[in-house]
């Protein structure tokens, strides 16, 4: 139930409200007439604290109790953005904080939103691993995130003249109310030096790593609250610290400078995250992130488990570890570390258990994101891991690839974990598929293409080994506390279970012809389209009319996801606009979001050229604010939450075999969005869940695609073929969008022309303006765009993230509930 009562942690508004006074004195040492949003925000704050460190204290007794098995989650990003509003839904106990605050002359929005977002990722990898741990909570299963304590998240994003600027992210200036630090629990990592070959007591031959340096672990504990309050777990983030960080021999020595650097240079370990989604950084403190937060996790884990046994006979049973991506991948290698050189355990032992305990999720089939190291640089790093790395492959490549496939050494070489060449490099992905009982994608096609295209020699060698585990997202952050209008017509509608079981929406179906349930359906999304446009105005100063079609883009900016081919479509209707400024079109309010990564020019590039387009359509009286285009700044996850639910359009336009899932996409149409979209990624299996008629598919499919490229792909074809196109692309050539910078944009023409347009583009242009038409015409029809939207909303119950644990729980992890308060 979500009766408020009914959570194990009611308090009520009288409570509530001392509560946050209490903290308000006590421990903040100020009174409510100095208190200004940000003290009452941390006193809030304070109060929730009261109950989730209850519910923490409670299910850290009921899991060690039980010592049970439990997953632990490997993940260089979590994306979490702000906690109060999800952790007081999730206790059960929003309206009654609310009330309680509006008691105290408080309100609650102005406070939840003093609370930096925790940008600890860069997009759908880290979202998804948020929705992930808020599901294990949910669903009561003993599960711990481990990650990096970022002290600078992802950039913020301003833009000057259009051009994105990039600014640092001090997500914990005034502190973080909801971390715990936990010294009792440091760790020491080892890094750089040598190894040697040494004889042990007992005369057996055994490795030593003499380490160039010892950096410190600090684990910073944030609560996860599950839905409901039964379950709190906890996401672990490390911080690294110089080992000895004042270094009094050196200090006496008069090099207090030199200790100073030794200090900066180990906390530079966990100071920022790398602001690249999609693309392989291969910097040396990148591998040093990896290996630093994996090394002190399962430190962590091994301690916990020794705690209660004597040997490593169990270890397998207790624990499973899931690798978000390759990122995490180096456990691998340092959990045999661990066991053989620390533990004492033979190769063979330690392996067999490594092989029990790893399971690793794709991401993407992007080349350029598939993690590889410079075996020079590896080896510089982590001396030690080179060579279990090169004992994993030449194990795997006599034993199991020779015996497959006799006498092949190009098959060797093919499925190598280190790729020959010059330089040699380490491939991360091979790793995770040599040390990982599992490996899964993100979506059915994904996995697919995975086992088709990505993998398909390790997939013959282990077809039991690959699966798919399709994305999903939490529906408590992503309509109950978003969208709370919708989520009330909804309660009415099936009653209160539905978060947490989304398929109880289903019912709704059978509403959608209703006149009345349509009327008020599309009167939340109008409200919801006003809040926004508040917003918009807001941030760019651009008045927009919630009359109009709110098509939204959302997303990181690449050239895959093909912002561009957005922008191909604006440029079209402007310029049609400007043939006939009577064109009967509906009013559409093009609504973008995005960060580039500060290093790829040409997705700054778009950005620059949607803002200077938008500047000079936005301004063109000629037609009639018929069409405007705005780029909200600093797009992420608190911007998201007020962006879904004020969609009409859902735009999800990734060239098809592209885009792993994409989790955007669900919440949209879960708020009740049309998607126009290609057959990629989760998009095949929404379009199976709201059926053909309820979203706008177009463009060429992966199998085309690929068959196009191999072909031999000319987008020149379609420039000189349709004369639209061409009028469109020869536009951003001119100084029209750029006054006194002619050229400005030339580089995106450049890019579909002389590039050659790898995403293409052009191909999927005519298809794309065929689909846009008729969202037009559908949005004519007022109760058919209402039927469609209620059904999509109804429809993807599929996509709440508990079903994806649970997936991953039947298939993968083998795990059992234990709600630690009943
Ligand atoms: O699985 C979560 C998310 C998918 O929904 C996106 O489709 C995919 O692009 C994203 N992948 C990454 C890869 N980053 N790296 N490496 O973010 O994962």
């Amino acid at each position: 139930s979500t009766a408020a009562e009914d959570f194990p942690f009611y308090l009520d508004k009288e409570a509530f409200k001392q509560s946050v006074q209490r903290h308000l004195h006590t421990t903040y040492g100020t009174v409510e007439s100095k208190a200004n949003s940000l003290a009452w925000w941390k006193a809030t704050c304070s109060a929730i604290n009261e109950l989730v460190f209850e519910g923490l204290t409670e299910t850290h007794k009921k899991h060690s109790g039980i010592d049970t098995r439990a997953v632990h989650y490997l993940s260089l990003e979590f994306l979490m953005g702000r906690l109060t509003r999800n952790n007081l839904y999730n206790l059960g106990i929003f309206e009654t904080a609310r009330d309680a605050l509006t008691e105290l002359g408080q309100d609650i929005d102005t406070l939840c939103s003093e609370e930096p977002d925790m940008a600890l990722g860069n997009g759908g990898l880290g979202r998804l691993a948020a929705c992930f741990i808020d599901s294990l909570a949910t669903l009561g299963y003993p599960a711990i995130g481990y990650g990096i304590h970022y002290e600078h998240g992802l950039f913020r994003q301003e833009f000057r003249d259009g051009h994105q600027i990039e600014r640092p992210d001090s997500w914990r200036d005034y502190g973080n109310p909801w971390e715990i630090c936990r010294p009792e629990s440091i760790q020491k990592v080892p890094l750089y030096g040598y190894v040697e070959t040494e004889f042990g007591p007992n005369g057996k031959m055994r490795k030593v790593w003499h380490p160039g340096e010892m950096i410190r672990g600090v684990p910073w504990d944030i609560p996860v609250v599950g839905f409901g309050g039964h379950t709190v777990n906890i996401l672990r983030l490390w911080e690294s610290r110089a080992d000895d960080y004042f270094d009094w021999d050196v200090f006496n020595a008069g090099g207090y400078v030199d200790a100073q650097a030794e200090k900066a240079r180990a906390e530079a370990i966990s100071k920022v995250l790398y602001p690249n989604d999609e693309t392989l950084a291969g910097k040396e403190l990148r591998l040093t992130q990896q290996y630093f937060f994996c090394c002190c996790s399962l430190q962590d884990m091994l301690r916990r488990y020794k705690r209660r046994h004597d040997d490593f006979s169990h270890f397998a049973e207790q624990i499973v570890i899931q690798l978000n991506d390759t990122h995490p991948t180096i456990a691998i290698p340092e959990l045999m570390r661990q066991l053989v050189d620390l533990e004492g355990l033979k190769w063979e032992e330690a392996w067999a258990i490594s092989q029990q305990v790893f399971a690793y999720t794709n991401h993407t089939l992007l080349p350029e994101a598939l993690e590889k190291w410079d075996v020079v640089l590896f080896e510089h790093v982590l001396p030690r891991h080179l060579e279990i790395i090169y004992e994993i492959n030449h194990r795997f490549l006599d034993e199991v690839v020779a015996k497959k496939w006799p006498n092949d050494d190009q098959m060797k070489q093919r499925l190598s974990i280190i790729e020959e060449g010059n330089p040699r490099m380490v491939r991360m992905a091979y790793l995770g598929v040599v040390g990982c009982f599992k490996t899964n994608g993100v979506a059915y096609m994904h996995s697919e293409l995975i086992k088709k295209e990505l993998f398909p020699y390790f997939y013959e060698l282990w077809p039991e080994r690959f699966t798919n585990v399709t994305n999903g997202i939490t529906p408590r952050r992503w309509l109950k506390a978003c969208n709370p209008r919708l989520s009330a017509l909804f309660d009415e509608a099936v009653g209160t279970h539905w978060p947490t079981d989304l398929t109880l929406l289903r019912q709704v179906v059978a509403k959608a012809d209703d006149p009345k349930f349509q009327k008020r359906f599309m009167a939340i999304k109008h409200q919801n389209k006003q809040d926004l446009a508040k917003v918009i105005l807001q941030l760019t100063g651009v008045e927009v009319s919630a009359e109009a079609i709110f098509d939204i883009q959302i997303k990181r900016l690449h050239e895959y996801k093909r912002q561009h081919l957005n922008m191909l479509h604006i440029l079209t209707l402007y310029r049609r606009l400007l043939q006939d400024p009577d064109l009967d079109i509906q009013p559409r309010v093009f609504i973008f979001g995005a960060k580039a990564a500060p290093g790829y020019k040409l997705a700054k590039d778009i950005i620059f050229g949607i803002n200077k387009i938008g500047e000079r359509i936005n301004a063109d009286e000629r037609i009639k604010g018929k069409i405007k285009v705005v780029f909200l700044p600093n797009y992420r996850v608190s911007l998201a939450e007020q962006m879904i639910p004020a969609g009409d359009l859902s735009e999800q336009i990734s060239t098809a075999g592209k885009e792993a899932s994409g989790t955007g996409n669900m919440k949209f149409a879960l708020n009740g969005a049309l998607t126009i979209g290609t057959m990629d990624g989760a998009n095949v299996e929404i379009r199976e869940e709201v059926g053909d008629e309820n979203i706008f598919i177009f463009g060429l499919s992966a199998d085309e695609v690929s068959s196009k490229l191999k072909a031999g792909y000319n987008s020149r074809d379609y420039y000189y073929n349709n004369p639209e196109l061409k009028a469109i692309l020869d536009w951003l050539d001119s100084d029209y969008f750029t006054p006194n910078q002619p050229g400005a944009l030339a580089s995106i023409k450049r890019s579909l022309l002389d590039g050659g347009d790898p995403f293409l583009c052009l191909a999927d242009y005519e298809s794309y303006i065929c689909a846009q038409q008729a969202v037009d015409q559908a949005y004519r029809d007022k109760a058919r765009w209402a039927k469609m939207a209620i059904i999509n909303s109804a429809s993807v119950g599929k996509f709440n993230s508990d079903r994806s644990i649970q997936d991953y729980v039947d298939t993968i992890w083998k795990l059992k509930s234990y709600p630690a308060i009943e």
